[in-house]
């Protein structure tokens, strides 16, 4: 190659992403000020459709429209087609400004590459810089959202969405029959040992007072459901445990925690549950569903002593949720005691919101966009004031026991909004922590607020979590690999998954033993990949530290 061509080539290197970013914002006033657009302006998003209404009519669109004097034209798409459509449209070439939806790019980094690759997207890094100061003061207060939103070379080719779920963070729960320890006079457990003994008084006694000493079950679970397994909360007596994934980060790095000899030892304690008749065998067979209808069978008398879940279940719509408290991470021995953090994989929805090389003007897309990356924008799309939501009435209370800022409201049927009032979480937003306990409750005692209880419940149990969890930046983000390694890393993953999940009841229920079958089962995980399994995943994990 010669110098010449060289040159020139090194020239349009330089010169084409500046003129990506020759942004023309003469029609635009300054960031954060209203009206967007001097003379009116429209762009088109394509998001998949929800329910049965549609968007280009909901209340936020049509008030969004005078505010900001931009109109949105919505191209809707049915949603169980939506990856396929995106696919199929990118394909075609002609595409609309936007793509947006909860699951754009099925929150697939790959395939945002990918798009990147084919000039569908393009970097935004300087555009939100210059455009979107919500969402960059977002960003610098927290070095984790671009971490988590960013390719590897560290450009950001789509917005996310930004919810912060305090409970849902640290849901690896455990909730036990607060009136059977009522009843019996026995206090909530802080140890395993004092949950060993509350759990035998249950089975021996007639725990729930119906006269009848042997109806009561001590400990019970799902087949399936949110952070029900039965390794979760009680293996932190042991060891750290994230039942989700057996990942743990020492020293910077992954490891397996489903191999150690501390988690063998916790599950000869489920196993000497389950052999004493305090752990119920239906818990590998039944669904909630099933164990809701045995749970509320008996009335007043509930039948369930103790059972791992991310929210209260197995109540239906009885009032039995009274019954129920949540219980902290047991402290183990040494005083220590522990419980996952899921942040990282669930306050940042990724690939939400992502402008293409058709907008025309992706610095007013983005300036649109800004906004809700404010408490004021989320505020603004609840909707509107005394029919959405109203102002706290003097002396009425948050989560955090402060003057609330707001007392949500519901629509009435009548309204012609109803059901249709905001865009969705199609179009992102933040939720902030902050935001969400700012709410009206009626008392920070869950039994006072009917309507609020599980939220309340959740909320204060969840302050005893948060004490003995890692860090957000310590704690572990969705794991993604390169694309030629994806379809080898998913399947690797499954396999040890599933046979861990298989072994793990076999060893509680006894039908592998803990002293002979130990080190099969080792073994088996390694044959199935296990290390190259970790190398992997501590691949992946270093790329996002790095990134
Ligand atoms: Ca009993
Ligand atoms: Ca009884």
């Amino acid at each position: 190659m010669t110098k010449r061509i060289l040159g020139i080539l090194l020239t349009l290197c330089l010169v084409l992403p500046t003129l990506a970013l020759a942004a023309d914002n003469s029609n635009l006033n300054a960031p954060g000020t209203f009206p967007i657009a001097k003379e009116k302006e429209t762009f088109t998003v394509m998001v998949p459709q929800g329910g049965t209404y549609d968007v280009n009519d909901c209340f936020i669109n049509q008030d969004y429209e005078e505010k900001t004097n931009i109109h949105v034209d919505f191209i809707t798409v049915p949603s169980d087609t939506w990856k396929e459509k995106v696919s199929v449209t990118i394909a075609g070439g002609d595409y609309p400004d936007v793509i947006a939806g909860m699951d754009t790019f099925n929150i697939v980094p790959t395939d945002e590459a990918m798009y990147a690759a084919q000039g569908v997207l393009f970097p935004l890094n300087d555009l939100i810089d210059e455009y979107m100061p919500n969402f960059k003061a977002l960003m610098d207060a927290d070095p984790s959202i671009k971490k988590l939103i960013a390719q590897d070379d560290g450009n950001i080719y789509s917005l996310p969405l930004i919810a912060e779920c305090f409970h849902c963070n640290y849901s690896q729960k455990m909730y036990i029959n607060s009136q059977w320890l009522e009843n019996l006079s026995l206090e909530i457990p802080t140890t395993l040992d004092e949950y060993y003994a509350v759990l035998k008084a249950f089975k021996e006694q007639d725990a729930n007072g119906n006269g009848d000493p042997n109806d009561e079950i001590p400990l019970i679970t799902s087949k399936a459901g949110w952070h029900v397994a039965l390794d979760g909360f009680l293996m932190n007596a042991f060891t750290y445990c994230d039942a989700d994934t057996y990942l743990a980060i020492e020293n910077g790095d992954l490891v397996y925690t489903a191999t150690t000899e501390a988690y063998r030892e916790g599950l000869r304690f489920l196993n000497k549950l389950y052999t004493e008749g305090l752990l119920s065998p239906e818990s590998f067979t039944n669904d909630d569903q099933t164990n809701t209808k045995i749970n509320v069978s008996g009335g007043d008398y509930t039948l369930f002593g103790s059972f791992p879940a991310a929210y209260q279940m197995y109540i239906g719509d009885t009032e039995l949720w009274r019954d129920y408290e949540i219980m902290a991470p047991f402290v183990r021995e040494d005083g220590t005691a522990s419980t996952p953090n899921y942040s990282l994989t669930r306050n940042v929805i990724r690939g939400n919101f992502a402008v293409t090389s058709s907008a025309k003007h992706p610095e007013m897309i983005l300036q649109w966009l800004d906004y809700f990356y404010s408490e004021e924008g989320k505020m603004y799309r609840k909707g509107r004031e005394g029919i959405e939501w109203e102002k706290p009435a003097e002396g009425e209370t948050d989560f955090n026991g402060n003057p609330a800022k707001y007392k949500n409201l519901q629509t009435p049927e009548d309204d012609p909004f109803y059901g249709n009032v905001d865009f969705s979480q199609n179009i992102p937003y933040l939720d902030s922590k902050e935001h969400r306990e700012s709410a009206v409750i009626a008392s920070t005692n869950f039994r006072e607020d009917p309507t609020n209880w599980q939220e309340i419940q959740l909320f204060e149990a969840t302050k005893n979590y948060v004490k003995v969890a890692p860090s957000n930046i310590e704690s572990l983000p969705n794991l993604t690999v390169s694309e030629d390694k994806t379809m080898d890393y998913s399947r690797i993953k499954t396999e040890i998954h599933d046979y861990q999940q298989e072994a793990l009841v076999q060893f509680i229920t006894g039908a592998m033993s803990l002293d002979n079958d130990w080190d099969a089962y080792v073994r088996q995980l390694q044959a199935i990949g296990l290390d190259e399994y970790m190398a992997l995943s501590n691949e992946s994990y270093h790329t996002f530290l790095n990134r």
